[in-house]
């Protein structure tokens, strides 16, 4: 399998999933929104919305609003239901390509509709800084940027499609990235032109 390491610890496996897996964990995610539907984080404080909307399966949930600010919880925000599980699918990303002794505990689903996008920002709500994240995105493609752990550095963007995976570790779990728009006229498996993203994480201390 391809694999580019565009950072150090910053792995790109582009089309890690296969047509045929892209659809089946669009399927999965389905039935994980109908569980627990998509919500719309809001900025600590501000109580700003985020542009892309969230859910979340595993333990875990990552979630956000003005009163509560970022954090994680086992039970989803508007209904209280604990987390549906995390698609085995998803888990065959995290033990093939990410590596790490322990599983998963949440796994942040993302969704972009065409014109969502996510500033630059850095995941630093985990306990766990060695363990990597794994980020798998499906349907339309997105132009992504990342650069270095300090605000305001130089960064790169390199477009991400459909069925790329992403292992953020070591020297680059703490670097800054984003998506800076979803493109148009790619992927046919999500309707709209609309992304998603699944992140796994590992959140408690070890
Ligand atoms: C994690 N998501 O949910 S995923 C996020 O495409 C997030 O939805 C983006 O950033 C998305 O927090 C990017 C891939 C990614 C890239 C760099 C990272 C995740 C990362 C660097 C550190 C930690
Ligand atoms: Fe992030």
């Amino acid at each position: 399998m391809a694999m580019m390491e565009l950072a150090p610890g910053l792995f790109y496996f582009p089309e890690f999933h296969d047509r045929a897996e892209q659809e089946a964990l669009v399927a999965d995610l389905r039935e994980v929104v109908r569980a627990a539907p998509l919500f719309t984080p809001r900025m600590p404080r501000t109580g700003k919305p985020f542009s892309a909307r969230m859910t979340n399966c595993g333990d875990l949930g990552w979630v956000s609003d003005a009163r509560g600010g970022y954090r994680y919880q086992p039970t989803h925000p508007e209904t209280g239901a604990p987390w549906p599980a995390m698609p085995a699918l998803a888990l065959r990303a995290w033990n093939e390509a990410g590596a790490y002794p322990l599983p998963p505990e949440a796994c942040l689903v993302n969704y972009y509709a065409a014109d969502a996008k996510m500033g630059l920002h850095q995941d630093r709500d985990e306990k766990d800084l060695l363990a990597p994240v794994v980020s798998i995105s499906l349907g339309a493609s997105c132009l992504f940027r990342f650069g270095g752990v300090e605000r305001g550095g130089r960064t790169r963007s390199i477009k991400l499609h459909s069925g790329d995976v992403l292992i953020i570790g070591g020297p680059s779990r703490l670097c800054f990235h984003g998506v800076d728009r979803i493109l148009p006229g790619g992927s046919t498996l999500i309707e709209g032109g609309a992304r998603l993203n699944l992140t796994m994480r590992r959140v408690s201390p070890r």
